[in-house]
């Protein structure tokens, strides 16, 4: 399997993390959308131009997180996979999953707004569409903040929402501008320090 993409993109790193988790078997190509060579070779395997992508080992090449972290989690015995295969555990992780990818996906938006990274000159920034998206983010994490169990996201036990919300929330933190309205998240926070102890975070982790 490959896997492309840089772990500075929280969706690439949550695959990656997972692949690690998972001892599979893979190679990792970082290939970054903002180097003209790399955006080429990225648009052989996805059509879209985004990362994450995942070639098979069978030549399929999947894109979009989502549906790479189904493919791996069926590579896996039910023992090891990371979001189980029925039940309402699984509505829910996948629920709280969506809460937090819908707040990253706000967070990646504004990274593309504003800042050193902006696609977009200072002077086109629609304030109120990207004061929106702030509170967006804010508002998905806060969510999700009270629905954590403890000591993990679910529970007792490390799932997908832990890898999924860690790798979001080290995202979110490191590039949310301090003019933005704070996030209020210790929960969040004390599960991302427990689980960047862990060689699969640390690995893929870009800011340590
Ligand atoms: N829903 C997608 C989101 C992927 C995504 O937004 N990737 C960003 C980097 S974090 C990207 O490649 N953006 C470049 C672009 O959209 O042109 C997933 O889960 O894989």
């Amino acid at each position: 399997m490959k896997l492309y993409g840089s772990f500075g993109s929280p969706f690439t790193r949550r695959v990656g993390t997972t692949l690690l988790l998972y001892q599979l078997k893979h190679e990792h190509v970082v290939l970054r959308g903002n180097i003209p060579e790399e955006l080429e070779q990225l648009k052989k395997i996805n059509p879209l131009a985004r990362v994450p992508a995942l070639e098979t080992d069978e030549g399929i090449a999947l894109v979009d997180s989502v549906t790479i972290l189904d493919y791996l989690d069926q590579q896996v015995g039910a023992d090891i996979r990371l979001i189980p295969q029925k039940g309402i555990e699984r509505t829910k992780i996948l629920n709280l999953v969506g809460i937090a990818a819908g707040a990253a996906e706000k967070s990646v938006s504004c990274y593309y707004e504003e800042g050193i990274n902006a696609k977009r000159p200072a002077e086109k920034v629609h304030r109120p569409w990207v004061d929106k998206m702030y509170a967006q983010t804010k508002d998905g994490l806060e969510a999700i903040e009270k629905m954590i169990k403890g000591p993990w996201v679910m529970g007792d036990d490390l799932t997908q929402a832990d890898v999924s919300v860690v790798c979001f929330w080290d995202f979110i933190k490191t590039h949310r501008p301090e003019s933005a309205p704070t996030v209020c998240c210790p929960q969040i926070e004390k599960i991302s320090e427990m689980a960047n102890l862990r060689t699969a975070f640390l690995a893929t982790n870009p800011y340590k």
